[in-house]
C-alpha cells in the first residue's frame, strides 16, 4: 500500500526502458575510502535509489569501468577531467558524462562530501525524471546560504499550526532513544539542500535552553549532521530570568549578557556546530529588550555576541506588532528600518513574506530593499495555518515565486536577502505532512530555496514524476490542477486584495463579520472595513500610508487604484462598490465573480483527480479524493459566507447571473 511515507524519494520500479537506460548509468559506484559519514550516506542512497528503480544493484567499486558513477573531490578527482571546482563552493556540485580511458562514465563532483551528497540527489531526480543520463552536464550551488526549516513544535510535541499529527521530536524518548524516521527526515531534507532546522517553537519555552533538552537536541544534531543539517533553537528571551535565577533579562545587564554567554559556551560543548539562535521577541506577548525599555538591536546583538566566539548566528524575527498603532500592516518596518546598519555582523532579521501574516496572498513586505546594511532572511510559511490545514490542496509553489520575484527596488526579493526559513508542515503523520498533496509544499520550498529563480511549474512537475507518475498525460493534468490551486485558494477566501476574514480561533473558516475580539487588530472589520460606501483598507496617505513605507517608485504606483496591481487592490485602497475594474464589471460584480471562480476551479480539480484514478495507486488516489471533497465543500462554505456577509453591509444585490447559494 501506497501510503506516502517515501515522500519524492519513492524510487519505484521504472518502464523497463527507463530501467535499461539508468542501470546502464549506474552499473557501479566509486568512491573514496574510508568514506566520511556524509559519503557514507550518499552512497547508500544512490543503491537505495537504483536498486528500487532498476532492481539491480549497483556495487561499490575501486576501479572505474564502463557506466560507473564516480562521486569525486579535488582529492581523489581522476586527472585530466576538467571541473568548475571554483564555481561549486562549499555545497555546490557538477554532473558529467565523460568518457574516462575508453570509459563511459558519470562524474559526480564537489568540493565537500555534503556537495557529493546533493549531487548524488541530484543524480537520483535526474534517473526519475527522465534526463538522459548518458549526456549529463549540470552544475549547481545554492544562492542562499542558509536554507533553513522553523519547526513551531512544543516540547510537549504539539505543534503550533501543525496539521499533521504530533512533532517528530519525541522529545521523552530523546536522547537514548533516536526513531529512524529522524534519518528520514534528513534524507528527505538534504534531498533538497536544507541545511539547517529549528527544532522548537518561536513561541518558545525556556526548559528548550536546559541541559536535559540540549542533550536531546544534541542525539538529533548527531543523526543530521551526515546530511549537511545543522540544529538550531528557539530561544526565549526571559531564560536568564527563568533558568538562571537572575531578576531581569535586560540585554544590557552584565550579568545577563553573562549568562547567556555561558549558555551559548555550554550548547557548544555537545553541539560543535550548533547554528545559533531564532528569536521571536517583543510579538504576541513574547518577552524581549522592550521590556527593559531597550530595542531590537540592543537584543539581538547580545545574543550575537555569546554566539560569536563559536560562529553561531541569531535569527532575530521582525515580525512585530501591538494592538491599536493605527496600521499594523506598518509595524515590523517601522521598529526595524531606523535600525538599519546597527546590527552585529552574525543577526540576520527574518522577515515574512508580507507585512501581515501568510495570507492566501500578501504583497511584498516593504523591509525587503529597505535594509540594505543588514542581512535578511525571507521567512515563508509551508504548513497552510490560513490555506485551508492539511486539508485543502494548494500547491505554494507560485506564492514562494512570487515574493522571490517581486522587485521592490529594481532587484528581486531574492536577490535581498542571504538566508531563507520555512515554517515546516512535518509531523507525524504516516505521510508526513498532514496529506500527500502538501509534501510538494515542503519540496518547493526545499528546491526553490536552493535555486530561487526555479520556475515553481517545473518543480511541481518534477515533484509529481517522483511521487505519483512519468506518464505524460497524467504528469500534465496534475501540474496543472496544483497551478490552478494557489488562485483558486486566493478566490475563494480573500479575492482582490482582502486578507484576514477567518475565524480567529481555529483560523479556518470565514468570519468577516467578527468585530468584537479583545484586540482591534485582530477583528476581521478592521482588515476589510467594508460598508455601505464600499470595502477596502486605505492605505494611501489618505489613510494610514503603509504605501510610504515602500520604494518611491512602488509608492507612488500603489497610492493609486488605477496604477495598483489588481490582485492587491483592497490591501491598499478603500473603493465603493460601482468602482470599474479591468473586466469591465464594478468591484462588487468582480468580487463575486472571483468567489465563483474559486469554487468552479476547486470543482475542476475534483474532476480532474476522479479522471487520474486509473495512473493513481488505490490508497492515495481516495485519499486526495476525500480531501478535495472537503475543500469543495469549505470553498462554498467560504464564498456563501463572503459574499452574504458582504451582501448585507453593501445592501446591493447578487449581480445579474450570479447563482444563488447552495
Ligand atoms: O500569526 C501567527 C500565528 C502564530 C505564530 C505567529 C508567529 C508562532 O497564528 O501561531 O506563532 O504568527 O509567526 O510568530
Amino acid at each position: 500500500v501506497e501510503d506516502g511515507y517515501d515522500l519524492w524519494l519513492r524510487y519505484r520500479g521504472l518502464a523497463m526502458v527507463a530501467q535499461a537506460r539508468v542501470a546502464t548509468q549506474a552499473r557501479s559506484i566509486v568512491h573514496a575510502e574510508p568514506a566520511s559519514p556524509t559519503l557514507q550516506a550518499a552512497v547508500a542512497e544512490l543503491k537505495r535509489g537504483v536498486a528500487g528503480m532498476t532492481g539491480k544493484e549497483a556495487a561499490s567499486a575501486t576501479q572505474s569501468a564502463d557506466g560507473a558513477l564516480l562521486l569525486v573531490t579535488p582529492a581523489n578527482a581522476p586527472k585530466g577531467v576538467d571541473l568548475p571546482w571554483s564555481e561549486l563552493g562549499r555545497e555546490g556540485y557538477a554532473l558529467r558524462s565523460l568518457k574516462l580511458g575508453g570509459r563511459a562514465v558519470t562524474v559526480i563532483a564537489a568540493n565537500t562530501d555534503t556537495g557529493l551528497l546533493y549531487g548524488s540527489f541530484a543524480w537520483l531526480r535526474a534517473a526519475q525524471t527522465g534526463a538522459d543520463l548518458s549526456r549529463l552536464d549540470l552544475r549547481a550551488a545554492p544562492k542562499l546560504g542558509l536554507r533553513l526549516l522553523n519547526h513551531w513544535d512544543n516540547l510537549d510535541r504539539t505543534v503550533e499550526r501543525g496539521y499533521a499529527g504530533a512533532s517528530i521530536w519525541d522529545w521523552w524518548k530523546l536522547p537514548d532513544l533516536r526513531d529512524v524516521r529522524y534519518v528520514d527526515y534528513a534524507r528527505a531534507n538534504a534531498s533538497l539542500g536544507i541545511n539547517g532546522t529549528v527544532l522548537n517553537n518561536v513561541n518558545a519555552k525556556a526548559d528548550s535552553l536546559t541541559a536535559p533538552f540540549i542533550a536531546k537536541a544534541a542525539a538529533l544534531a548527531e543523526v543530521l549532521r551526515p546530511y549537511g543539517i545543522k540544529v538550531w533553537l528557539s530561544a526565549r528571551f526571559s531564560a536568564p530570568k527563568e533558568l538562571g535565577g537572575l531578576k531581569t533579562a535586560d540585554p544590557l545587564d552584565p550579568a545577563v549578557r553573562a549568562w547567556w554567554k555561558a549558555k551559548a559556551d555550554e550548547i557548544y560543548q555537545s553541539i560543535p556546530d550548533f547554528g545559533g539562535f531564532l528569536v521571536k521577541a517583543n510579538s504576541e506577548g513574547q518577552p524581549g529588550p522592550q521590556d527593559y525599555g531597550r530595542n531590537h538591536v540592543d537584543g539581538a546583538n547580545m545574543l550575537a555576541e555569546a554566539l560569536s566566539a563559536h560562529g553561531g548566528v541569531v535569527m532575530w524575527r521582525a515580525f512585530v506588532y501591538a494592538p491599536d498603532t493605527g496600521d499594523r500592516a506598518k509595524q515590523a518596518f517601522a521598529e526595524f528600518q531606523p535600525l538599519d546598519g546597527q546590527f552585529a555582523a552574525n543577526v540576520i532579521v527574518q522577515v515574512k513574506n508580507g507585512a501581515i501574516d501568510f495570507q492566501p496572498r500578501e504583497p511584498f513586505h516593504p523591509l525587503f530593499g529597505a535594509m540594505p546594511k543588514t542581512p535578511l532572511a525571507l521567512e515563508l510559511q509551508i504548513t497552510k495555518e490560513y490555506l485551508g490545514f492539511s486539508t485543502h490542496l494548494v500547491y505554494l509553489g507560485p506564492l514562494f515565486e512570487e515574493v522571490l520575484r517581486a522587485q521592490p527596488d529594481g532587484a528581486p526579493v531574492a536577490q535581498h536577502v542571504k538566508a531563507i526559513a520555512g515554517v515546516a508542515n512535518i509531523g507525524s503523520d504516516r505521510n508526513w505532512s498532514g496529506s500527500h498533496f502538501d509534501q510538494a509544499n515542503w519540496y518547493a520550498f526545499g528546491r526553490l530555496a536552493w535555486n530561487p529563480e526555479l520556475a515553481s511549474s517545473d518543480v511541481a512537475r518534477e515533484w509529481v514524476q517522483q511521487t505519483f507518475t512519468t506518464a505524460p498525460r497524467a504528469v500534465d493534468s496534475l501540474v496543472a490542477m496544483m497551478l490552478a490551486s494557489r488562485e483558486a485558494v486566493v478566490d475563494y477566501m480573500t479575492p482582490l486584495g482582502l486578507h484576514h476574514l477567518m475565524g480567529t480561533a481555529h483560523h479556518h473558516g470565514p468570519a468577516p463579520w467578527v468585530d468584537d475580539l479583545e484586540r482591534a487588530d485582530w477583528n476581521p472589520v478592521y482588515f476589510h472595513r467594508a460598508g455601505r460606501d464600499g470595502i477596502g483598507f486605505d492605505r494611501t496617505p489618505r489613510g494610514s500610508n503603509a504605501v510610504a513605507q515602500y520604494a518611491p517608485d512602488w509608492a507612488a504606483r500603489l497610492a493609486r487604484p488605477e496604477t495598483t496591481p489588481e490582485d492587491w487592490l483592497l490591501w491598499f485602497h478603500h473603493l465603493p462598490w460601482d468602482y470599474p475594474l479591468r473586466s469591465g464589471r464594478t468591484l462588487w460584480a468582480e468580487l463575486v465573480a472571483r468567489y465563483d471562480r474559486g469554487v468552479a476551479t476547486v470543482a475542476d480539480m475534483r474532476s480532474q483527480w476522479a479522471a487520474l484514478k486509473a495512473d493513481i495507486d488505490p490508497q492515495r488516489h481516495a485519499d486526495v479524493a476525500a480531501y478535495l471533497a472537503v475543500q469543495e465543500a469549505e470553498a462554498r462554505w467560504w464564498r456563501d459566507a463572503c459574499v452574504a456577509y458582504f451582501q448585507s453591509v453593501s445592501g446591493l444585490p447578487l449581480p445579474a447571473g450570479t447563482r444563488a447559494p447552495a
